[in-house]
């Protein structure tokens, strides 16, 4: 899978890029990132990339030359342009279904918006997707293309250890719950006990605990993702 940001802050990603399961999968092959940086698209001796609004009031605008030209010339390189997303507050709220769309693309070419804004025809003529995050605001759509770009990789095959661990995710379980309660060594810890069923290598009566447990603590934390608040989900599981 390949991905290309576009970004008036670069220097932001490395970082992040190098942390561990990242860096393999892009040392393995499986993922490239592709930064691009808006600046190197201006015209003018100053590269300047805003400018004050038509109109007036406070705050600059992103010009419409450098992103539109930025985008057109990276989509064309390639083997195809791939899916076009400006991360934008305006956009569709990004949850874990459209994160497993957005992992069914080979391509993410991702544009990072600045709250001030772009210049409107940069959506008019590039007609990107736009994704939101959640409701709030961020300075720029950076720190959202790094949540994209970590949301989906844990969905492509090999780049987490083990293929399970991202389908049990919570929102990635059969019903959408939150993922149960998960304990390691040592067994009693101030006081504190490991459910003992966990302990009675029952795999059959393990996975109904475990299946409880998803159903209690969504009903505590997140009534709004269950479909009926008062019934566990139907068990449809083959297990
Ligand atoms: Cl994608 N960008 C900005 N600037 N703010 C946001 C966002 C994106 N998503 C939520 N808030």
């Amino acid at each position: 899978m390949r991905f290309d940001i576009v970004t008036l802050f670069p220097g932001i990603f490395p970082g992040y890029l190098q942390q561990s399961i990242l860096s393999k999968a892009i040392e393995r092959g499986i993922v490239s990132v592709h930064l691009h940086d808006l600046r190197d698209w201006t015209h003018d001796k100053h590269r300047s990339v805003d400018d004050r609004p038509y109109g007036g009031g406070p705050g600059m605008v992103i010009r419409v030359e450098p992103v539109v030209e930025c985008v057109e010339e990276i989509q064309a390189r390639g083997d195809e342009p791939g899916r076009l997303i400006l991360l934008s507050p305006q956009g569709k709220r990004l949850d874990q279904r459209l994160v497993s769309d957005l992992a069914t693309a080979s391509r993410l070419v991702l544009i990072c918006g600045r709250y001030e804004g772009f210049d409107q025809r940069v959506i008019d003529i590039l007609q990107p997707e736009e994704i939101s995050i959640g409701d709030y605001v961020l300075n720029g759509g950076e720190v959202a293309a790094m949540v994209i770009i970590d949301s989906v990789l844990r969905l492509i095959p090999g780049v987490l250890g083990d293929e399970r661990s991202s389908q049990e995710d919570s929102f990635s379980q059969q019903h959408g719950m939150l993922e149960c309660a998960q304990y390691t060594r040592p067994r009693v810890y101030r006081g504190r006990e490991v459910p003992p069923i966990l302990l009675t290598g029952d795999h059959e009566r393990i996975a109904r605990w475990r299946q409880e447990d998803s159903y209690r603590r969504t009903r505590a934390k997140r009534r709004d993702l269950l479909p009926d608040p008062e019934r566990p989900p139907e068990d449809d599981s083959t297990t």
